[in-house]
């Protein structure tokens, strides 16, 4: 398998949910940061016009997003591993559960992304009604992940478990909310966090060498 490039950073949440795919589907991988997530310049985002990572970059083709990317590394793994998708998921409670933590993935880019790089005030109402919907999305997941993870089939890696534990480290490390209210979340972080790939993605702040 030749080395694929994964343009992101250390420090997103929807870059590390790629890295770890990558990791535990054993493609080789070098990480391209970008440094400066305010540029509006494409080229620093592997040309993607949404000015968003990840991208996955391979065979002289660019794929644009962590879920694409995600299937995409799939596909290029050396290694067979039982893999479950979105999809794979039919019932209301796994697919509510879906959408709230894209949901919420994507709140806790509006949270940083507004008060703490734009340092807009957090308590305008876009980022309060944000902040509420965010907290809720987290609250419904709180109670219901247990029930989610136990209607799911064996696994080696489901692409909700390995973005809701890059989303709750996230809180954390970027101290945008508490994680105590949400103890069945915390208690799903610490199981995961015990895998080579979630170790070797910790989350950091890339520096230019
Ligand atoms: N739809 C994209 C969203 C990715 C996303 O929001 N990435 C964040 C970093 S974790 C980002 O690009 N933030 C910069 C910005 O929002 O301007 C995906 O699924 O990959």
């Amino acid at each position: 398998v030749s080395t694929v490039e994964i343009i992101g950073r250390s420090s997103s949440h929807f870059t590390r949910l790629t890295q770890i795919y990558a990791r535990e589907l054993e493609v080789p991988y070098t990480l391209v940061p970008i440094y400066d997530i305010t540029t509006v310049d494409a080229t620093g985002y592997g040309d993607n016009p949404a000015l968003k990572i990840p991208s996955l970059r391979r065979g002289g083709s660019t794929l644009f997003g962590a879920v694409n990317v995600c299937r995409a590394l799939a596909e290029l793994a050396p290694v067979a591993k039982r893999l479950v998708w979105p999809e794979d998921l039919r019932d209301d409670l796994s697919r509510n559960a879906h959408e709230l933590l894209w949901h919420a993935m994507a709140a806790q880019v509006q949270l940083v992304f507004g008060t703490v790089v734009g340092k807009l005030p957090a308590d305008n109402v876009y980022f309060a009604k944000g902040r509420a919907g965010f907290e809720g999305a987290l609250g419904w997941l709180d109670a219901h992940v247990s029930a989610v993870r136990a209607a799911m089939p064996p696994r080696d890696l489901s692409l909700f478990e390995v973005a809701l534990f890059c989303l709750m480290e996230h809180l954390e490390f970027r101290e945008s909310l508490p994680v105590a209210p949400y103890p069945a979340l915390t208690a799903f972080v610490e199981e995961m966090r015990g895998r080579p790939s979630s170790s070797a993605t910790a989350y950091r702040y890339d520096a230019p060498a």
